[in-house]
């Protein structure tokens, strides 16, 4: 195998309705694709950047600059996975970034093995169970409709974005109206500090699954010393850029539960040793999303297989966010969405969707 080139293929898919978070408001998805080229096919990846660095450091256009300026020149052309891993190594965080480029290699390689991307991870579940995450809301009545939709869709789990202001009443009004017996998290994009304590403890009372990054990234020390202040098991996403970062978070108490992105840790790989990591613990984790168009979902899918994701994870159908995905949709089916079975990711960009939401391609050779 040969790799010949590399296409970055920026695309914009709109949302179905705006996306409100701790951080911002989205209402278009920007989109930045990754094409690896061989002589005799071709494998994608998914970049899970968002437009702006408010999630983390990382944003699209910075993305596909590191891309075309050192990952792409750095890749070695024999389309081994693990010796791109190693080639992107020395350039240190994007990882989004670096998760694109490993998928689409992991991508073209298992096309030609015929393997599928679940089959080489170690998958063994062919359906997931999902759950959903649903954004700040303007008022508690908007929300009880949008979580009533969600869950006679079918949603086997709910999860409420939070933010200072809009967490206890939010949460107790959803019990409320839809009882104790709903599977509910919230998750705060690190919004709240240690001082918010006594106020993230009141959640204590609803029997949350957990609690998402109430603090900042980097607060680790201060993510144990609130563990300990809440009886709602604490849940890390944006703390958790590594395996090395998941041991220490392990090892101070930090969190009881991990919120698994692939594009945040640098790619399906470092996903799963972060999940290998967590079983040998006995820490359950769950499969996160950043509004995935079909190529992207269908990798987590396949991550969300594997023995250790014992959480519905944020593996939404197509249309919670697009009326008209790239890729055929994912439809839920009593709760859950099916593991892709074909070879390497399973699905593809269908062409004519690729071309109408495409706002601009490059094309590197290597
Ligand atoms: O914190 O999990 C998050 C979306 C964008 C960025 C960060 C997050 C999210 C979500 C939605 O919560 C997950 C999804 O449904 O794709
Ligand atoms: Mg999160």
């Amino acid at each position: 195998m040969k790799i010949e080139g590399v296409e970055l293929r920026r695309v914009a898919l709109p949302l179905v309705a705006p996306f409100r978070t701790s951080f911002g408001t989205e209402t278009s998805r920007d989109v930045l694709l990754v094409r690896v080229v061989t002589g005799s096919g071709e494998g994608w990846g998914e970049c899970v950047a968002m437009a702006d660095p408010r999630y983390s450091p990382e944003y699209v256009e910075g993305a596909a600059d590191v891309l075309r300026r050192f990952l792409v020149p750095a890749l070695p052309p024999g389309g081994d996975v693990y010796a791109a891993e190693r080639a992107m190594l020395p350039f240190k965080g994007h990882r989004m970034a670096k998760a694109a480029l490993e998928t689409a290699v992991l991508d073209v390689r298992l096309r030609a093995a015929g393997v599928s991307l679940a089959a080489f991870l170690g998958a063994s579940a062919d359906r997931v169970p999902c759950g959903v995450s649903v954004g700040i809301m303007d008022s508690i009545p908007e929300l009880l409709d949008a979580v009533g939709g969600y869950l006679d869709e079918g949603y086997v789990r709910i999860k409420l974005k939070i933010e200072p202001g809009w967490e206890v009443e939010p949460v107790r009004a959803v019990r409320e109206r839809f009882g104790g017996d709903v599977a509910l998290q919230v998750d705060a994009n690190a919004a709240f500090s240690l001082a918010d304590a006594p106020l993230l403890a009141r959640l204590d009372e609803f029997g949350l699954l957990l609690i998402e990054q109430p603090l900042a990234d980097d607060d680790l020390v201060q993510h144990a010393e609130l563990a300990r202040r809440l009886r709602t098991p604490l849940c890390l996403d944006e703390s958790i850029e590594s395996a090395p970062n998941a041991a220490a978070a392990i090892a101070l108490g930090s969190c009881s539960v991990v919120n698994i992105k692939p594009g945040r840790v640098g790619g399906y790989l470092e996903a799963r040793r972060i999940h290998d990591l967590c079983r040998a613990h006995g820490l359950p984790v769950w499969c996160g999303g950043m509004l995935e168009t079909g190529i992207g979902r269908a990798a987590n899918i396949a991550l969300a297989a594997l023995p250790g994701f014992t959480l519905p994870g944020d593996t939404s159908a197509s249309r919670r966010y697009f009326a008209t995905d790239l890729t055929a949709p994912f439809v839920l089916e009593d709760g859950h969405l099916p593991v892709p079975t074909g070879p390497g990711l399973g699905v593809e960009p269908l062409p004519d969707r690729l071309t109408e939401f495409t706002t601009d391609t490059e094309w590197i050779p290597l």
